[in-house]
C-alpha cells in the first residue's frame, strides 16, 4: 500500500466543467453513462488524463464523440488513463457496469434494505464511474435515473428536478439539475420505495425552500424530532452565521445500512436511520439529542462545506472541525451550554486524549495517510480540529470571529481552499496576533501546561507562571511552543469573583478592564515554552478559576490543592470550572485507590469526597443534569491514561467500589433523586425534563450497585412502569449490572418487546457486549449468530463489536480471550466492509499501554492480522501496521 503525502499536492491537469450523468438501474447490474466537458489547465500541455475508478466494468470510452482505440487509453485496477487527449476542451464520454447489490463496502452505489443509495465521500464516487475523484474537481452535474416504477417509485438527486416521465416496460425517468458546481463527494443518487414527511422554511430573504424527510412508509411517524431539528438548525444557522441556504429544497433521507452518521451531499442528505428516527417510546434522551446535533452539523455543512470545500483530503478539518464547533455551538444554544460542554469535553478526554497519544496520533491536518477514510479520525480531525476553531473565537470574541467567517465566504465562496485560507481570514479580518497558532493544524499530541501560582500581599500581585510542552507523537519528536489562550478568573475567600484590572506580562502592563464594566475572566494567551503573568491590584490572596470553559484542548497542572479543588467545586461562577474540580478529585481519588489495589491494600473512601458528592445531590440551586454529569465518576479510559502501565482490572475494580461506596453512603439521597424526579406526563424532550430524568437515572444506576433485594425490587418497578425509552432502557441497565435472573428475565422481556424494532434491538446488543460481568465473551459469541445480528450491518457491528472493545475486563481479559475474539472478527469483517473493519481494528491501537502478558497477546493478533494469510485490505493495513510499528 502506497502513503500519500500533503507536501506531494499537485494542481490537477485538467478541469471538469460540466458533468451529464445517467443512471440505469436494475436488479442484476446499473449501467452507469457519464459526459463531461474536459478543460486542460494549461492549454495544450498535453498529458495524460488520469480517472480514477474501482470495481467499474468499462463498456465505452470516447472522446468527442469517437470511440477511443486501443494504444489511446489503457486500463490498470484502479484507473483509466487517456494517453494522449486532445490538446484543447474536449467532451469525454464513458460507459461502465456497476454491481451496487454487491456491494458490501457501502462506498459509491449500493443498496440498503432495498433502497439504491450512493456515499461519495471520502472516495466513493471511483466505485460509480471514472472521474478524478478529488475534491478540487468541482463542477456542475445533471443527472438521469431511470429505473422501475413499482420498485423504485422515488427518484432522487442533487439539485432541481427538472424533468419526469413514464416509459416503456413498467420504468420510469427523473432528471435533476444541480445549479452549483460541487466536488464529486457531494454527489447522491436515491432511488426506492419511500415516503416523505414536508414541510417548509422561509428563509430570511424570503425565499421558501420545501423540507422533505424521506423514509420507507412505516418509519415516517418517527420523523416528527428531525423535522423540528431541521428547522431548528436552518433558523440558528442564519441568526448566528447569516447563512442562508442557496437551494429551493433540502430533502433528507433515512437508510437502515451505513459506515457513517450522515452525509451532506447537496440538497440531499443521506441519514443513517438511527440519526433520523425517534419517538419516545423507542428513542432515548441521548438519540434526540444526537439527531439534533447531527442534523444540525448537517445543514451547517450544507451552508458552509457545500459552497467553500477542503483542497484536498488533508485539509479535512476545514469543513468538519468548522462544523463540530458550529453544531456545538447549536445544541449548546438549544439546551444547557455548560452540560453540552461537559460533554464534549468528556468525549474529548475519552477517545482524542487518548488517539494523541498512541501510534496513530496524527495532527489536525494529517501529513500523510494511505486511505483517507481510515485516517480521517473522527476525534482528530473533527472533535480536536473544533477545539481549534472555537480557540478562534475565544481569542477574538464572538464579533471577531463573525467577521472572520463573513471574510472567509467572501474570499473563497464556490472554492476549494486550504486551512491556511481560514487561518488568514480569522487573522486579517481582526488584525489579529495568531504567532504559533497555526501550529495547531501541524503538530500532534496533546499539550502539557503546568502552572504554578504565587501571591504577594505587600506588592498585591498575583503571579501565574505556565510552562507548555507537547509531548513527542510518532514521526514528530520534538514540537515547538504553541499558542494556548487560557481563560482565567481570579476568586476571593467569599467564593466572588474578584474584578481584573491589568496584567503585566511579556516587559508589559496589560489593562483588562476599561471604563466602568468590571471584568472577571480574561483570556491569557500563553506562547512560550515559558512565561510568567502578574495580576495587579489584587488585595487578598485568591483562588485561580484556570481554562475556565476549557478554552484549550490541553492538559492542564496545576499546583490547586483538595482544598482549593472543593472551595472551587462550591464557589466557581464558571460551571464547568465547578465540574472540573470534581473531577479532578474523582481523579486523584481513583489513582490513590488502584494504588492500594495493586498493592492488595484495603480500598477507602474519603469521606471528603462523600461529603462534597453529598453537597452537589442536594443542591437545589443547580442544574440537575449538570448534578447529573458532576456525580459522575471519569471514566475507567482516561484513568488508564494516566498511568505507567494501564492496569484494567484495577481501575474497573476501584470505580466499582467507589461508586458502590457512594451509593451506599447515600442511599437514601439517591432513593429520595429517584422519587422525585420520576416522569409522570408524556414525554418532552427540552432541557428541563431531559435534567429530570438524567438526575433520576444516574441516582438508579448508584443504587443499582448495592446487593439489596429492596433495590433489585425498585429497578425492576421503574422497567415496568417506564412510559418511554430513557427511562426503560436506563432500568434495564441498572438492572443488568449484576449477572442473575433479574438480568436474563429483564433482557428476555426486552428483546420480546421490541424484536421488530431494529434500531432498539440494537441498544439491547451493545448492552449486553458492553456488560463487565465476567467471561462475557462467550455470550457475544452466541450474539454473532442471533437473529438480531448482521455483520452487513455497520450499526450492528457498532453495538455488538465496538460494545465490547468498550468494556476493559472483558475485551483485555488476561486469558486474551477478549483480543482473540476481536481478531477473528476484523479478519471477517474486512472481507465485507473494510472501512468497518479498521474502525474495529484500532482498538487493538494502544496494545503498547499494557502489561506484558496483554501486549503479548494483542501484539499476536495484530500480527496474524498483518501477516496477510486471508488477505487484507489497505483501511486495516494502515491501522494494524501502524499500531504494530
Ligand atoms: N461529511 C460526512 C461524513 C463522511 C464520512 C466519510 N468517511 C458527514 C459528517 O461529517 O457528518
Amino acid at each position: 500500500p502506497k502513503e500519500i503525502f500533503l507536501k506531494d499536492y499537485k494542481l490537477p491537469n485538467y478541469y471538469f466543467d460540466t458533468v451529464d450523468l445517467s443512471f440505469s438501474l436494475s436488479e442484476e447490474k446499473t449501467t452507469v453513462s457519464a459526459k463531461i466537458s474536459v478543460v486542460p489547465r494549461v492549454d495544450g500541455a498535453a498529458s495524460p488524463l488520469v480517472l480514477d475508478g474501482v470495481d467499474l466494468k468499462l463498456i465505452s470510452v470516447k472522446v468527442n464523440g469517437n470511440e477511443l482505440k486501443e494504444g489511446e487509453f489503457y486500463l490498470d485496477l484502479r484507473h483509466l488513463v487517456l494517453t494522449s487527449p486532445p490538446s484543447g476542451n474536449f467532451i469525454l464520454e464513458t460507459v461502465t457496469e456497476i454491481l451496487p447489490h454487491k456491494n458490501t463496502s457501502l462506498e459509491g452505489l449500493y443498496k440498503s434494505c432495498g433502497i439504491f443509495c450512493t456515499q461519495c465521500e471520502a472516495e466513493g464516487f471511483r466505485k460509480i464511474t471514472f472521474y478524478q475523484d478529488r475534491p478540487d474537481i468541482m463542477a456542475k452535474y445533471t443527472c438521469r435515473i431511470e429505473a422501475d416504477k413499482s420498485l423504485y417509485p422515488v427518484l432522487l438527486s442533487n439539485g432541481n428536478l427538472i424533468e419526469k416521465g413514464d416509459l416503456q416496460g413498467g420504468k420510469h425517468f427523473a432528471c435533476w439539475e444541480d445549479p452549483f458546481k460541487k466536488p464529486c463527494y457531494l454527489f447522491a443518487l436515491v432511488a426506492g420505495q419511500l415516503e416523505s414527511r414536508d414541510d417548509n422554511f422561509t428563509t430570511s430573504s424570503g425565499r421558501k425552500v420545501a423540507l422533505k424527510i424521506w423514509t420507507p412508509p412505516q418509519d415516517l411517524p418517527k420523523t416528527e424530532h428531525a423535522m423540528y431539528s431541521l428547522k431548528a438548525a436552518m433558523k440558528w444557522d442564519e441568526d448566528v452565521f447569516g447563512r442562508e441556504y442557496d437551494l429551493d429544497i433540502f430533502n433528507i433521507v433515512s437508510v437502515p445500512d451505513g459506515n457513517l452518521g450522515a452525509m451532506e451531499n447537496k440538497s440531499l442528505n443521506i441519514f443513517n436511520s438511527n440519526l433520523v428516527l425517534a419517538s419516545p417510546e423507542t428513542a432515548t434522551d441521548a438519540d434526540y439529542a444526537s439527531i439534533l446535533g447531527v442534523i444540525g452539523h448537517e445543514v451547517s455543512l450544507s451552508s458552509n462545506a457545500c459552497r467553500v470545500t477542503c483542497r484536498d483530503w488533508f485539509q479535512l478539518s476545514l469543513k468538519e472541525g468548522l462544523t463540530v464547533f458550529r453544531d456545538q455551538e447549536f445544541s449548546s444554544d438549544m439546551g444547557s451550554r455548560t452540560v453540552k460542554r461537559i460533554g464534549d469535553v468528556s468525549k474529548l478526554r475519552t477517545y482524542q486524549f487518548s488517539q494523541d497519544a498512541g501510534p496513530m496520533a496524527h495532527p489536525v491536518r494529517p501529513h500523510s495517510y494511505i486511505k483517507v477514510q481510515t485516517h480521517s479520525c473522527v476525534c482528530l480531525v473533527y472533535q480536536k480540529g473544533a477545539e481549534v476553531v472555537r480557540m478562534y473565537k475565544t481569542l477574538l470574541g464572538s464579533q471577531g470571529f463573525r467577521k472572520g467567517m463573513d471574510l472567509y465566504f467572501q474570499r473563497h465562496d464556490g472554492q476549494a481552499v486550504t486551512c491556511e485560507d481560514f487561518f488568514a481570514a480569522m487573522r486579517d479580518a481582526n488584525h489579529a496576533d495568531f504567532t504559533n497558532f497555526l501550529l495547531w493544524y501541524s503538530q500532534a499530541g496533546t499539550p502539557i501546561v503546568k502552572v504554578t501560582s504565587s501571591y504577594n500581599a505587600e506588592a498585591r500581585t498575583f503571579s501565574l507562571k505556565f510552562s507548555q510542552t507537547v509531548p513527542p507523537t510518532p514521526g514528530q519528536p520534538v514540537k515547538e511552543p504553541m499558542l494556548i489562550p487560557v481563560a482565567a478568573g481570579l476568586i476571593d475567600s467569599s467564593g466572588k469573583d474578584m474584578p481584573l484590572s491589568s496584567i503585566f506580562h511579556d516587559g508589559k502592563l496589560e489593562h483588562v478592564a476599561y471604563g466602568d464594566q468590571p471584568v472577571y475572566t480574561t483570556v491569557l494567551r500563553v506562547t512560550k515554552g515559558e512565561e510568567e503573568f502578574i495580576f495587579s491590584d489584587v488585595p487578598q490572596k485568591p483562588i485561580p478559576s484556570l481554562l475556565r470553559g476549557y478554552s484549550a484542548p490541553i492538559y492542564l497542572q496545576s499546583d490547586l490543592t483538595d482544598d482549593d479543588l472543593f472551595f472551587l467545586l462550591a464557589h466557581d461562577s464558571d460551571e464547568f470550572n465547578c465540574w472540573e474540580a470534581c473531577q479532578i478529585l474523582g481523579r486523584k481519588l481513583m489513582l490513590s485507590q488502584v494504588v492500594n489495589f495493586q498493592k492488595r491494600n484495603a480500598l477507602v473512601l474519603d469521606p471528603l469526597f462523600v461529603h462534597g458528592i453529598k453537597c452537589i445531590l442536594l443542591d437545589l440551586s443547580l442544574d440537575k443534569e449538570f448534578i447529573a454529569k458532576a456525580i459522575t465518576l471519569p471514566g475507567e479510559g482516561e484513568i488508564m491514561d494516566m498511568m505507567e502501565v494501564a492496569d484494567p482490572d484495577a481501575v474497573h475494580a476501584v470505580r466499582k467500589f467507589i461508586t458502590k461506596q457512594l451509593a451506599f453512603e447515600l442511599k437514601q439521597e439517591f432513593l429520595n433523586l429517584v422519587k422525585e424526579n420520576r416522569s409522570s406526563e408524556k414525554y418532552v424532550f427540552d432541557h428541563t425534563n431531559m435534567a429530570r430524568r438524567a438526575l433520576k437515572n444516574t441516582a438508579l444506576g448508584y443504587l443499582a450497585s448495592l446487593e439489596d433485594e429492596e433495590i433489585t425490587e425498585l429497578l425492576l418497578h421503574e422497567y415496568k412502569t417506564a412510559t418511554n425509552m430513557t427511562d426503560q432502557f436506563a432500568a434495564l441497565v441498572a438492572i443488568s449490572q449484576k449477572p442473575g435472573k433479574a438480568r436474563d428475565d429483564a433482557l428476555a422481556d426486552f428483546y420480546n418487546q421490541w424484536q421488530h424494532d431494529n434500531l432498539v434491538v440494537n441498544k439491547w446488543l451493545a448492552l449486553q457486549s458492553s456488560s463487565d460481568i465476567p467471561g462475557n465473551v462467550e455470550n457475544v459469541y452466541k450474539l454473532l449468530s442471533h437473529e438480531a445480528f448482521d455483520l452487513k450491518n455497520p450499526n450492528k457491528v457498532q453495538s455488538l463489536i465496538k460494545g465490547f472493545c468498550a468494556s476493559p475486563v472483558n475485551f483485555h481479559a488476561k486469558d486474551g480471550s477478549g483480543y482473540k475474539f476481536l481478531g477473528e472478527i476484523v479478519v471477517q469483517l474486512d472481507k465485507l466492509n473494510p472501512q468497518m473493519a479498521s474502525h474495529m481494528v484500532s482498538a487493538f491501537s494502544r496494545w503498547k499501554r499494557y502489561d506484558e502478558t496483554r501486549q503479548n497477546l494483542a501484539k499476536a493478533q495484530l500480527e496474524m492480522i498483518v501477516s496477510g494469510k486471508d488477505g487484507f485490505s489497505e483501511n486495516v493495513y494502515e491501522i494494524a501496521s501502524k499500531s504494530l510499528a
